[in-house]
């Protein structure tokens, strides 16, 4: 791993510190990871909040020049409060698992799996899976040896580890490549800025396929509005983190709000909901071609093919009548060109841009402001 902190934690009233009143008031947020597939809540990412007053400090702005051990008994008492949620939630199956944040330095510490049999010995907890460390990538260490004999020895006891912030500046795939971890977590960056920047598409939509292909699961952290939720869902994204599924809340908030949610299903819906959904869905579709190299489309594809109103795109289109604007038309075109596919690649493939680009055009429009109807998902 590289060395160089990513977490600079700047403290904006560092004076009014006081570290020996710091676990007595820190509280954990929990924020529910999604399975974008069926609506299911998965998981809980455990968040420090520091009580002052009436005011919730997030850890940028009390976790800066904390010492080692004070960084130790705060992880104690978050990974306490998770287990506890954990314990809470029971339910049949193997249920959600909640996530714990650690620096790696202290997952190298001396004693640091003892603590972690500590926690789960005085809750008479067995994890089974469901409890995660998220790694979190600031100091990071070049001695891979000794971290990934550490790393076994906790999933010896049943807990899970994830990558965090893949994808940010301090982060490299060779701890993807050499460190045992289960889950990796995409940096928020990469899905914030979807519909400034839709073509990012392209940089989810191969992590995604690196995570299967390597058999892990991947979190896509910075889903903040349900366009970008919905993009991802439409895209085949596994799981999805952010404020467009729910803001981090206190454990008690957490009962009503999953009752108040719709039932997950178990089908998979691929028509989009948004205009973002429609441009991840045609992303989809021009990254199936490409895997086909030139093969003949699939039967059902090419009977598809002839009906821009039949695909996703074009049930979607229909429900908000946007066939005739100049992605509409454009969508149209690319079925057109669609039969062209092995004729005539080069038209095809000016199909399938043309369309792209007007969709970017109407994304960027700010007299477009169409979200639709990604806001009842
Ligand atoms: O990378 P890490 O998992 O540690 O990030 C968690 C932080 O990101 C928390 O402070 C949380 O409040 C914040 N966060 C979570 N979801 C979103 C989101 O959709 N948008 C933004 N801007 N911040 C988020
Ligand atoms: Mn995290």
């Amino acid at each position: 791993m590289i060395k160089r902190p990513r977490r600079v934690y700047k403290p904006r009233n560092r004076s009014a510190l006081e570290p020996n009143q710091l676990n007595a008031n820190v509280q954990a947020a929990f924020q529910p990871i999604e399975d974008l597939r069926t609506g299911e809540i998965v998981g809980y990412e455990a968040l420090a909040r520091l009580m002052r007053g009436d005011q919730l400090l997030p850890p940028a702005d009390f976790l800066s020049g904390l010492p080692q051990d004070a960084l130790t008994e705060l992880f104690r008492t978050m990974l306490g409060q998770a287990v506890s949620l954990r314990q809470s939630l029971g339910g049949d199956g193997p249920g959600p698992y909640v996530s714990v944040n650690v620096e790696v330095p202290l997952v190298l510490a001396d004693g640091f799996v003892d603590l972690l049999r500590d926690v789960l010995d005085q809750h008479a907890f067995s994890p089974d899976g469901a409890v995660v460390l998220e790694l979190l990538e600031g100091h990071a260490t070049s001695d891979f040896a000794r971290m990934s004999e550490r790393l076994q020895a906790i999933r010896a006891l049943g807990i899970r580890i994830a990558l965090d912030d893949i994808g940010s500046a301090y982060s490299s795939l060779i701890n993807l490549r050499d460190l045992p971890v289960d889950i990796m977590k995409l940096d928020q960056s990469f899905a914030r800025g979807l519909r400034q920047k839709p073509r990012d598409l392209h940089f989810v939509l191969s992590l995604q396929s690196l995570a299967h292909s390597i058999d892990k699961h991947l979190v896509v952290e910075g889903v903040e509005t349900v366009e970008i939720r919905d993009a991802l869902r439409v895209l085949g994204v596994d799981l999805g983190q952010g404020y467009g599924i729910a803001r981090p809340m206190p454990r008690e908030a957490i009962a009503s709000w999953v009752a108040g949610r719709p039932r997950a299903t178990r089908a998979v819906e691929q028509t989009p909901k948004s205009l973002l959904g429609a441009y991840a869905g045609h992303l989809r579709v021009v990254e199936a071609c490409r895997t086909l190299m030139g093969q003949p489309l699939p039967v059902a594809w090419e009977e598809a093919s002839k009906d821009p109103h039949a695909c996703g795109i074009g049930v979607f289109f229909d429900k908000h009548g946007l066939h005739d604007t100049n992605f509409g038309r454009a969508h149209k075109r690319f079925h057109e060109v669609m039969a062209l596919y092995e004729a005539d690649p080069a038209s095809w493939r000016d199909g399938a841009e043309g369309f792209r680009q007007e969709l970017e055009r109407a994304l960027a429009d700010p007299s477009q402001r169409f979200r639709c109807d990604a806001v009842a998902a």
